[in-house]
């Protein structure tokens, strides 16, 4: 899942993907090369959730979300899209895409589960406890794998119950959101028992924080080796989607750990 933001202020890439006149036509042009690399899926996002964000208003989000959505499902590229806010999943479910990825799908917005069920849109559930602007503010878990786990399955079961098909959910335990570089690490190294929760498990490292925490790298455009370091082991412990920057250099990084996976064990 390549990420594609089209706001001015993510952390990583803000701005990159948007025309000097605000048109869509870049961030198209952006989302097909991601797809031409090698992604499978294009994640449009209109609002950061970067710790300390303040939000976006729904119609700004709107606005940036639809057009660029709709150039990319009309070039036959699966969207997904990245939206804690029901009107704008309506309108970009209606404007081609197929996933609905909730960042706040603890708390979700009124009309979000019903707008995916209608839809029979695909729907990730990730894990974030609050709101982006204070989530960073002493996040506390007494068991924060135990926690996320049971919190996600919470999740799923109000989303189940709303009409969204059982095999539509995958879950993310929301690397960066609220948690600690301990709670990321536990989370990272827990991958094995989440993927194992009967959903596919997607996981968001890319140029996240915790990799410049470990590595000492402050620019996040530059966080790539560490990034591909926690992509190859979630994969190799059981993620199914990974949503990255940097699709090109995942996804030989992926090609290499999928090789090796696959040659003969000693003694097998
Ligand atoms: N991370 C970000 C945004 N959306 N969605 C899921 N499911 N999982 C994630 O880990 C995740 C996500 C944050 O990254 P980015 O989009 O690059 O930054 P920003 O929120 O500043 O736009």
């Amino acid at each position: 899942m390549a990420v594609l933001n089209v706001t001015p202020d993510s952390f990583s890439d803000g701005g990159v993907a948007l025309g000097v006149d605000g048109s869509p036509l870049r961030a198209v042009e952006r989302g097909l090369a991601l797809a031409a690399a090698g992604a499978d899926c294009v994640d449009v996002g209109g609002e950061s959730t970067r710790p300390g964000a303040a939000p976006v208003p729904v119609a700004t989000e709107f606005e940036r979300v639809v057009p660029v959505v709709t150039g990319l499902a009309a070039e036959g590229v699966l969207v997904s899209v990245d939206t804690r806010h029901a009107a704008v999943a309506r309108a970009a479910l209606a404007a081609g895409a197929v996933i609905v990825n909730d960042v706040g799908a603890l708390t979700p917005d009124d009309g979000m589960l019903e707008t995916v069920a209608e839809a029979g849109a695909g729907y990730v559930v990730m894990h974030l406890r609050g709101k982006p602007r204070t989530m960073q503010d002493a996040p506390r878990f007494s068991d924060v794998v135990g926690d996320v786990e049971r919190e996600l399955i919470g999740a799923r079961d109000a989303a189940v119950a709303a009409g969204i098909a059982h095999d539509a959910v995958a879950l993310d335990p929301g690397i960066g959101f609220g948690k600690t570089l301990v709670h990321n690490l536990a989370l990272l190294a827990a991958v094995p028992r989440l993927a194992g929760l009967g959903h596919p498990l997607l996981v968001g490292t890319s140029r996240k924080a915790f990799i410049g925490h470990l590595t000492g790298v402050d620019v996040p455009a530059q966080r790539v080796a560490g990034s591909l370091a926690s992509a190859v082991l979630a994969a190799r412990d059981g993620a199914r989607i990974l949503r990255v920057h940097d699709v090109a250099a995942t996804v030989e990084a992926l090609a290499v750990q999928a090789a090796i996976d696959a040659a003969p064990r000693e003694g097998a």
